[in-house]
């Protein structure tokens, strides 16, 4: 298996179809990708929608890895890496907000790379409103200049990497603080961090529950900035 494609689901029962569908075109007759739909302690009845999405032929290139009880989406991702085959690693968001494509494309652009395996690719979101660019910029000033390093549009999707990259990771969160450390740890480990610009669509259906909602926004600073502030104690300990 060339490559692996994470994608957890939290309570994402009115996107599910659709999602899965986008993927099957995305992905076309290539048998060396995988789709992991990882069912993150959903409650909304997503999973008999996985049972019968995934029991159609047309659906076989996708299976579903199931977290019995919510432990955030950093334990989503993780559990479905867990399972996956891949000789590569990708991620992106369900709710149908990134282009499944997004992750072939970037896949194509990595792997044109001379070392794929030192390379690191993350999304990075164009045409965005005035609001929402200034709070990522604000983002990105304060945990840039807390951890030393430049760390822009961290929530951007889609995310891949090399199966190596991700096994070497020793502190992985729980939480949405996972895209961050991976990016940071991506540059310390010093991957080659290439950016695929990509816009990001309004949500599919159902309710956002992370930044893309002004409660969302408050939450995810405060969130995000105790976690800067946790790593940054784990780099003064040495
Ligand atoms: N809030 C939350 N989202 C999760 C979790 N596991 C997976 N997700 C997915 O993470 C993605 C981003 O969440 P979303 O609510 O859209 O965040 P936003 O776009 O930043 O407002 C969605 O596709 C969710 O289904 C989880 O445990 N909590
Ligand atoms: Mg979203």
């Amino acid at each position: 298996m060339k490559l692996s494609l994470i994608v957890p689901c939290y309570n994402e029962k009115p996107n599910l179809r659709l999602l899965i569908e986008h993927f099957r075109k995305a992905i076309g007759a290539q048998a060396d990708v995988e789709l992991i739909l990882v069912d993150n302690g959903s409650t909304d009845g997503s999973a008999e929608v996985f049972r019968e999405e995934l029991s159609r032929p047309e659906n076989q290139f996708a299976r579903v890895v199931t977290v019995p009880v919510n432990r955030g989406y950093g334990f989503g991702i993780i559990s479905g890496l867990r399972a996956a085959r891949g000789e590569f690693l990708g991620w992106t968001h369900a709710d149908l907000q990134t282009d499944p494509k997004d992750l072939i494309i970037g896949f194509d652009k990595l792997f044109a790379e001379a070392e794929p395996a030192r390379c690191f690719l993350r999304g990075r979101r164009i045409h965005r409103g005035l609001f929402d660019s200034a709070f990522t910029a604000g983002m990105s000033v304060v945990a840039s200049a807390a951890l030393g390093t430049w760390l822009h549009d961290i929530n951007a999707q889609p995310k891949l990497m090399h199966r190596t990259f991700f096994e070497s990771l020793t502190a992985a969160p729980d939480d949405f603080s996972l895209d961050l450390y991976v990016l940071y740890a991506a540059k310390k480990a010093g991957l080659k961090v290439l950016e695929l610009p990509v816009t990001f669509a309004k949500r599919n259906a159902g309710d956002a529950k992370g930044g893309g909602s002004l409660r969302g926004k408050f939450k995810l600073i405060r969130r995000t900035f105790r976690y800067i502030f946790s790593l940054r104690r784990g780099l003064s300990k040495g």
